[in-house]
């Protein structure tokens, strides 16, 4: 599917506006989101492969903040339980709208719906596997606690969760050393010091990190049994959780 080029933050914007998932966005989210973080077509693989382990017999796989449906389609190429279907949701019908391109192209066994909600009050049911990849980042803080245990109390024992995020450090100087070190990588991808610059300011208020303990500490607290990193690449990491 081909799609644009992300120069959004290419010329001063002067004042800075908080991001939103709009339509400038979804059009150029696929190279936008490659090129700021790092490790994220791995994650998207991995995600194909875990939920096939995952996936049980007539469930559901819930793709939350599914943007363009990246994450579904990873699901879509690998899970095979029979009676198994999809649901990805967001709650930007801009990239939702978009969504349907990527994920109409192919034609897979496994369903894929898709559903504009917003995920702090939605009610899962029958989840075998659920991906909040770079998601739970851009929820209130206050809301993170009740929105994994909604999740949680949706899903079936043996169920899985993979949950991505942006993560702060508590020493300031593995802080410093590793959002310097992304810097380094958006730099290597092409972006320049003023496009860094002004998406940090755009994001600021809107993406709130929290730390590796911080999320750790959360899914053992909803109920999960296990839950553990699997991943992680300079400040952005991946974890795993099982009930
Ligand atoms: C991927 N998972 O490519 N309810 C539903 N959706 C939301 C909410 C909410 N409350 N808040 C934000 N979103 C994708 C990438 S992007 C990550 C996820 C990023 C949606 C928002 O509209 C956007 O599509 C997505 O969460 C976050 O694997 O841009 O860094």
């Amino acid at each position: 599917m081909p799609h644009d080029k992300d120069t959004l933050y290419a010329t001063d914007h002067g004042q800075v506006a908080d991001f939103r998932f709009d339509e400038q966005v979804a059009r150029v989210f696929p190279d936008m989101i490659k090129r700021s973080v790092p490790g994220y077509s791995h994650i998207v693989a991995m995600i194909g492969v875990l939920a096939e382990q995952y996936a049980q017999p007539d469930s559901q796989l819930y793709d939350l903040g599914s943007s363009l449906g990246a994450a579904s389609l990873a699901m879509r190429h690998r899970v095979h339980a029979p009676g198994a279907r999809i649901i990805a949701v967001d709650n930007s019908q801009a990239m939702l709208d978009r969504s349907r391109d990527f994920l109409d192209s192919e034609d897979l066994p496994t369903p894929v719906q898709t559903l504009c909600a917003d995920i702090t009050d939605l009610t899962l049911e029958r989840a075998s596997f659920v991906v909040l990849n770079f998601t739970l980042q851009f929820i209130p803080l206050e809301q993170r606690q009740a929105t994994l245990q909604r999740i949680y109390d949706g899903m079936l024992p043996g169920g899985a969760l993979v949950l991505s995020e942006k993560l702060r450090f508590e020493n300031p100087v593995q802080e410093q050393l590793l959002s310097q070190h992304h810097h380094d990588f958006k730099r290597a991808n092409g972006y320049s010091d003023l496009e860094i610059s002004q998406k940090r300011q755009a994001i600021e208020r809107v993406l709130l990190p929290e730390s590796a303990d911080d999320h750790l500490n959360r899914l053992r607290n909803v109920g999960f049994q296990v839950a553990t990193l699997w991943y992680q690449s300079f400040n952005f990491a991946s974890f795993l959780a099982i009930k």
